[in-house]
């Protein structure tokens, strides 16, 4: 590795604020709003976020609906009701959001049936003195709000959302059965929000939380600094507040693919596993209006939209010898 991201990024910090202020002098912010997300199925629920505001909905209408419409797709396996089912066959969903002004956040944690566990989250930031709810509880409050619900145990749930069911559930962590939207919005004022909702890892075992809805792993929002977002595998977020860690960096002044790299540096240089075996890949904006990604694979995608476009990127890979050739508004 003699020419590494991990080089790179040594030799970049060691040299202090050289490394930030080159890519800080060189990049032009971004037109605002600006949100990203992760994953290509991210971009239409930012197409959703950016209307939400041209309509005149709030900063976390946008989040709200950005997410809800990921939630909605039926095809997806990862996200929503229709993502992948526990070891008892059951679909226990995580969900968070954040709000940068006043700091506050709410979550829903191994919730069942709820089709949309990112209102739920919203409620529980709004109408309760709480930040989580988890699993039976998470569940009657949502539907005590009027959201809407299914059995989760009735025939025609089974039939409309897991015909895949009967499929083996998987014993170890195949690299494809998990995944999160998490979307993050800087508002033209200069706010920012985010959330995030998945159905976690297929074949956890039931009652599992992933690093979704703990503030902090899964979702971080400072409204002086930006957000950051996570998605790959929970554990290994959770064991080191990944997402907040991203936010502090770039609190130190790093551009956010950089705040991104820096915290799977830093994980990796303490975690057994190697940076391949961690699955983390995180999303950021600051709140200059500049953004970034990496991931401890390649080919991490995630969407970027403003009032000027809206595209899908592949963020910078830890692993490979060059520094991300796509990876945010370095270029
Ligand atoms: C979890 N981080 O439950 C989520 C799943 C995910 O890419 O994002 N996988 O562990």
């Amino acid at each position: 590795m003699t020419h590494t991201r991990r080089h790179f990024l040594t030799t970049g910090l060691a040299l202090g604020t050289t490394i930030h202020s080159l890519r800080a002098d060189s990049n032009s912010p971004m037109s605002k709003p600006l949100i990203v997300s992760t994953w290509p199925f991210g971009k239409p629920g930012n197409d959703k976020a950016l209307e939400t505001l041209n309509n005149k909905g709030s900063l976390l209408d946008a989040v709200e609906q950005g997410i809800r419409l990921v939630e909605s797709d039926e095809k997806n396996r990862s996200v929503g009701i229709s993502g992948l089912p526990n070891a008892a066959g059951v679909v226990q969903q995580d969900s968070c959001i954040m709000s940068g002004p006043g700091h506050d956040a709410g979550s829903v944690a191994a919730i069942e049936g709820i089709l949309h566990p990112i209102s739920a989250a919203r409620r529980v930031m709004e109408k309760t003195p709480h930040v989580m709810l988890v699993g039976d509880g998470a569940r009657h409050f949502a539907i005590k709000e009027g959201l809407e619900s299914v059995e989760v145990n009735s025939r025609e749930f089974h039939e409309k959302w897991h015909k895949k069911q009967a499929e083996p559930a998987p014993t170890k962590l195949p690299k494809d059965n998990h995944d999160t939207v998490a979307l993050l919005v800087l508002d033209a004022e200069g706010n920012i929000a985010g959330g995030c909702s998945t159905s976690g890892w297929g074949g956890k075992l039931p009652g599992r939380v992933g690093d979704s809805p703990i503030i902090g792993s899964g979702l971080y929002v400072d409204n002086e600094v930006g957000a950051a977002g996570a998605t790959g595998l929970g554990e290994n977020m959770m064991r080191y507040c990944a997402s907040f860690m991203v936010v502090e960096y770039m609190r130190q002044g790093l551009h956010p693919e950089e705040a991104c790299l820096k915290t799977i540096e830093r994980i990796a240089a303490t975690d057994p596993k190697s940076a391949e075996d961690l699955h983390l890949n995180f999303v950021a904006l600051d709140k200059k209006g500049r953004f970034g990604a990496a991931g401890t694979g390649s080919g991490f995608q995630y969407s970027v939209t403003t009032p000027d476009s809206s595209r899908v990127l592949t963020g910078a890979n830890f692993t490979d010898k060059d520094i991300g050739p796509e990876g945010g508004n370095t270029k």
